[in-house]
């Protein structure tokens, strides 16, 4: 689809339909704006845009739809949402604010996905670019709306982070390099399969130039049209960013070639040294001071909420991992640490499988601290292992207290949605790491 004098409908007016809203007003376009929501986000804005006439909240507007040429989709809202396929149906075109980036943006830009890792990765990537003196500006599902990104004229490059709601809508999408860092269940509320949900996150690497992946993904038939690069860390044969024994240290290496010693990055355990492989593997192609790039890899603690060491008391570490919103990333969090283990677990279970994640607790955790809506969903599976039910997170940090014995981690990694209890999950770990200093350092060794 090329841009002219089509009429768009924006369908949801959050973060990313108000960003296509200005920017297709920007460029002359006619926009209507809906959104199911009766108290939209970005009303007032809205309504200083445009005309009443031409906003519609509280509800999906048919006529509008299927008057429209073109429907730009916030990617909170499913496009097998009736109203919606019942447009595309009758031939509106439908996509989503990075389909509307893709075909504007003159810029080259790197993309990532995969079902966890996504914010460390995307961050660490830019922050190695910025390493090399390149202008580089991240966006997408990590905060800054793609849209916005062209605005910072002086920009060389864009790395961006995509979820699978994005890539169901963008087409043209065509990044330098791509990757898929991993997939686990994830919005399988949304998705009808984990094939299907494969399928939608496979789109990123259909024009990318070049194809990060992990050393499990399956390579699709048009991949031989790029080059390839594979990370992994289960040291098979033949795999281009791996971990190896180097003079008897566990070494991330290139081919071959030492890179930087495991035990130097301050990224915790497998996921750590996946995230930082995979980045690797991604700008590789920019990399031309190596010390001002180990400096970064050095230096690079990881986000907040993502497995972020929140205190150490009586020998015990206290971990606020809210992001870890799936099973598969309370797996990797796990994983992470090689010490006996209390678990805070619960909250809004997305759908998907729990057995692996239930099989792992059941040989790695002594004590399952379990809360929010769905707390009955883990209880039944973990039958029999000792599990303490917490009526809120204050109960659950009293009863980790109890339950956890020297040497050990208090992992809070609700493998959950926070939407039961919380406003989002960096509202859930904010409240995770006051109640850790309040009830148990009251203020001291905290990390
Ligand atoms: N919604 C309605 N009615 C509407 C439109 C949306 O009820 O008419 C609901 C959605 O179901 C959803 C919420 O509103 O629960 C937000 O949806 P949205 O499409 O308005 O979202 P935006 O504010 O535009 O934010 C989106 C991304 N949100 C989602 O994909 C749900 C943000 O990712 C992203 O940062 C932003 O665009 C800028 O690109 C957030 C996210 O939660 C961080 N992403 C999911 C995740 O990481 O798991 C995919
Ligand atoms: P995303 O943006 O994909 O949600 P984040 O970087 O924000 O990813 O990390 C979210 C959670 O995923 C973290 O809290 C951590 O538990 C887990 N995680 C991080 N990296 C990985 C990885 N490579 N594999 C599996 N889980 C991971």
């Amino acid at each position: 689809m090329q841009l002219d004098n089509r009429q768009f409908v924006i369908v949801g007016s959050g973060i990313s339909g108000y960003s296509a809203l200005r920017y297709l007003l920007a460029q002359g376009y006619a926009v209507r704006v809906m959104d199911t929501r009766e108290i939209a986000p970005n009303a007032s804005e809205i309504k200083d845009l445009l005309p009443a006439t031409s906003i519609h909240f509280g509800g999906l507007q048919q006529e509008w739809l299927e008057q429209s040429d073109v429907i730009v989709l916030s990617p909170g809202l499913s496009p097998q949402e009736p109203a919606i396929a019942e447009a595309v149906a009758k031939g509106v075109t439908l996509i989503g604010d990075v389909e509307l980036f893709a075909q504007v943006c003159t810029k080259p830009y790197i993309a990532i996905t995969g079902s966890n890792g996504k914010s460390t990765v995307t961050t660490l990537v830019t922050e190695l670019l910025h390493s090399q003196g390149i202008k580089a500006y991240m966006g997408g599902n990590i905060g800054t709306p793609v849209l916005d990104l062209l605005q910072q004229k002086d920009a060389e490059l864009y790395v961006l982070e995509l979820s699978s709601f994005q890539l169901e809508t963008c087409p043209s999408l065509a990044p330098v390099a791509a990757t898929v860092l991993n997939i686990s269940d994830d919005h399988m509320d949304r998705h009808s399969s984990l094939a299907r949900y494969s399928e939608v996150k496979d789109r990123i690497y259909h024009k990318a130039a070049y194809g990060v992946y992990a050393e499990d993904y399956p390579l699709q038939p048009q991949v031989h049209e790029k080059q390839v690069v594979r990370f992994g860390i289960t040291q098979q044969v033949g795999i281009d960013f791996s971990v190896e024994l180097y003079n008897q240290r566990r070494c991330l290496m290139r081919m071959g070639e030492h890179l930087i010693a495991a035990d130097e990055l301050t990224l915790p355990g497998a996921m750590g040294e996946l995230n930082v492989l995979a980045a690797l593997a991604l700008v590789e192609p920019y990399i031309k001071d190596k010390t001002a790039m180990l400096a970064v890899l050095r230096g690079f603690e990881g986000l907040p909420h993502r497995c972020q060491l929140v205190a150490e008391h009586a020998d015990v570490l206290w971990v606020n991992d809210s992001k870890g919103t799936n099973p598969g990333a309370t797996m990797a969090a796990i994983k992470s640490f090689d010490r006996g283990m209390v678990l805070i677990l619960g909250g809004v279970h997305k759908g998907g499988a729990i057995d692996d994640l239930i099989e792992l607790i059941r040989h790695r955790i002594h004590s399952v601290i379990l809360l929010g809506r769905d707390a009955a969903v883990f209880a039944e599976a973990l039958e029999g292992h000792a599990c303490y039910q917490a009526s809120d997170l204050a109960a659950a940090v009293t009863l980790s207290i109890e339950h956890s014995r020297a040497g050990d981690v208090v992992l809070f990694s609700p493998a959950c949605a926070s939407f039961d209890m919380f406003d989002n999950y960096q509202q859930r770990g904010a409240s995770f790491v006051q109640l850790v200093h309040k009830q148990v350092v009251g203020g001291q060794h905290v990390v």
